[in-house]
Formats: structure tokens, sequence, C-alpha cells
């Protein structure tokens, strides 16, 4: 084949893909892609099954310490189905043609990120209230924008993975309102649990657009509809209300309700925080990688027997 008829090849599946894109159909595995749309899909679907599996250290930190056995239970439940989360995603990540195996190695040799959110730790009961109503509040802001992406694996995991994370930001939702209708100490602590999540969780959504290297060419290829900042203001402005019913106090001095936007206007963000975090500088960034190896080696024994016992029984099936 000629130079130019590959040339011409390449450039009608290109626009085939576009257009596709353009229609609003879903990419399926199968179909051609641009390398750097893989690439892109991949870097961001390993790091958020990273982030459901890291995800599950700072909640269960407390399962032991739960003040009763529903809300141990709760928890529990809640941790599995981050675990779950983690193998949707995976699952979706290895259509685009890298093994789990292979992913698990960049998150414990240090190359692939997790989320900035699960490097800060847990330090009362009330923390677990906090992750639940804000970091899963914040996750479903991004995800149900996500489960209309045009990836089609991504996008479908994304709307069984909303769901469940409803339940999530429920039960951290009632332990807030909980604690917040119990004695000063109950209500302190609560509040205390509030401050140190909130900017984080505003942090988690991404740097701000103008700092967004990625945004652009996710948002021409409809794998974001909707920009880092889009989703901040979204997440501000239904958790404000939220906080506000219970009598949690919002800790930005600058909180203030535009009527004309109808949306809040916020405080400066701590990026060199941000910053700091991502680049392996957070207050648990350590601790939450030695846990993952250490997790790892610790099931080394049983991923191996699994392996045994499934050659074992196709030997025997095939003799
Ligand atoms: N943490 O150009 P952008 C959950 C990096 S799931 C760490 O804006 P992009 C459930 C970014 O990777 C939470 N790194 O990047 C749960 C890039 O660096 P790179 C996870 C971050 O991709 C709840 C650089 O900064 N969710 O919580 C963060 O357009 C409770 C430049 O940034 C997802 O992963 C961050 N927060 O937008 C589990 C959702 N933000 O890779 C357990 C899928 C940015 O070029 C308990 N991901 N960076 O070296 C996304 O939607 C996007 O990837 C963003 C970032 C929004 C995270």
């Amino acid at each position: 084949m000629e130079l130019h008829e590959m040339n011409s090849d390449a450039a009608e599946r290109e626009s085939r893909f576009l257009k596709r894109i353009a229609e609003g159909q879903t990419i399926e595995p199968k179909d051609w892609m641009p390398e750097r749309y893989r690439k892109q899909l991949l870097r961001m679907m390993s790091q958020h099954a990273h982030s459901e599996v890291v995800g599950m250290l700072p909640e269960g930190n407390w399962l032991t310490r739960a003040p009763s056995l529903m809300r141990k239970s709760v928890l529990l439940a809640k941790i599995q189905d981050e675990a779950g989360h983690g193998l949707y995603i995976y699952s979706g990540a290895e259509t685009l043609g890298t093994s789990r195996e292979e992913m698990i190695d960049q998150l414990l040799t240090g190359k692939a990120k997790y989320s900035s959110i699960f490097n800060y730790p847990s330090l009362n009961w009330a923390d677990m209230g906090a992750i639940g109503w804000l970091v899963d509040g914040a996750a479903i802001v991004n995800q149900t924008m996500l489960a209309k992406c045009s990836y089609g694996p991504y996008a479908r995991a994304m709307v069984r993975i909303c769901k469940e994370e409803n339940f999530h930001n429920k039960q951290g939702y009632q332990i807030m309102a909980h604690l917040m209708r119990g004695t000063k100490e109950q209500q302190e602590m609560a509040q205390d649990a509030f401050n140190r999540w909130w900017w984080p969780s505003i942090m988690m959504l991404g740097p701000s657009d103008k700092n967004s290297p990625n945004s652009a060419e996710l948002m021409s290829w409809k794998v974001k509809l909707q920009s880092n900042d889009e989703l901040r203001q979204r997440f501000i402005d239904r958790t404000v209300p939220q906080a506000e019913a219970i009598g949690l106090t919002v800790p930005d001095e600058k909180l203030k309700w535009n009527p004309q936007t109808r949306h809040y206007e916020f405080g400066e963000i701590n990026w060199d925080e941000f910053n700091q975090v991502i680049s392996g500088n957070g207050p648990c960034n350590r601790l939450r990688m030695k846990q993952r190896r250490d997790a790892h080696e610790n099931g080394r024994w049983v991923r191996e027997a699994a392996l045994a016992h499934a050659a074992k029984r196709a030997k025997s099936e095939a003799a």
C-alpha cells in the first residue's frame, strides 16, 4: 500500500471515531481509537481503580472501633463496596490492553497516582461520617458525569458505582446528623472532622481549570463532560445547604451565596498543599503505600493458592 493511501486510511478512521463521539455513541474495546485516547483513559481509569482500593484504608482504620454493631456492619459493607468498585474499574481498564497485575505494579512502585484525598488521616469516629458524606459526595459529582463518558466499559461501570456511592453518601451524612443531635462533645467532634475534610474534598476534584493540562483533550473526546472547576462548584453548591441543615459551620470565612449567579462564592484553595500531596508529601502518603504493599505481600499466598487450584482443575478437566 502506498504511503498516501495509508495516511488517508488513518485519517478516515480518526474522522469516523470523532463522528461517533460527536453523535454521542460509545467507543467499545474492539473499536479503533487513537493511541492517545487509549493512554489517557488508561491513566484515568487505573488511577481511579487505585483510589478505590487505597480509599479503603482510612475507613478500615475505624472498623474495629465503630461505636455499635450496626455502625460496624454498615461501615464494613461500605468498605467492601469500594473493593468491588476497584475491581469493576480494573476490569474496565484491562479492556484497554494493560493487565491488572501491571496496573497494581505501577501503583506499588509509585509510578501511578491515586486520589489525593486518601493521604489524610482519619482521626476520630466522625471522620467516618465526613468521608462518606464529603468524599463520596465529591466522587458522586465526578462519577455522575463519567457515567455518560464516551468509553463504554467506563461509563457502564460508573452507573452501578454511583448507585452504591449514593448509599455511602447518605450513611456518612446520617453519622454527621446523628452526632450533631448529640452532646456538645459529639458536636465538636463532627465539626472538627468537617473542618479537616472540607478543603481536601474540594481539592480532590482536581486542579483549577487553568492548571489542568489534561482537561481540554479529555473534554474534546467527551471523556470529561464538565471541567474540574464546574464539578467543584456543583459539589460546593449542593453540600453547603446540607452542612447548614444540621448545624455545621463551613470552615471558609469567604463563603457567600451569590443570588445573581445562584452559586456559592468561596475562598482561596491551598494549591501548594494539593501539589505537595499529589507529589508524595501529604500527611499519610508513605503510610498508605506501606499499607498497600504489606496487604499485597500478605495476600500473595492467596493468589498463589487460587492459581494452583485453577491449574489443578484445568488439568483434571482436560484428562
Ligand atoms: N489526586 O489535568 P488534570 C473515590 C493529577 S474515587 C491525585 O486536571 P485530569 C471513591 C492528574 O492525575 C476518587 N492526582 O487531570 C471512594 C494529573 O496528573 P498526571 C478518584 C490528581 O485527569 C470514596 C494532574 O494532577 N476518582 O473517592 C488529582 O484531567 C470513599 C493534572 O490534573 C477518580 O479518579 C487528585 N485529586 O483530572 C473510595 C475519578 N487531581 O496523571 C473510597 C476519575 C488531579 O497527568 C472511599 N478521574 N490529579 O500525572 C478524574 O475524573 C480525573 O482524572 C481527575 C483529574 C478529576 C481526578
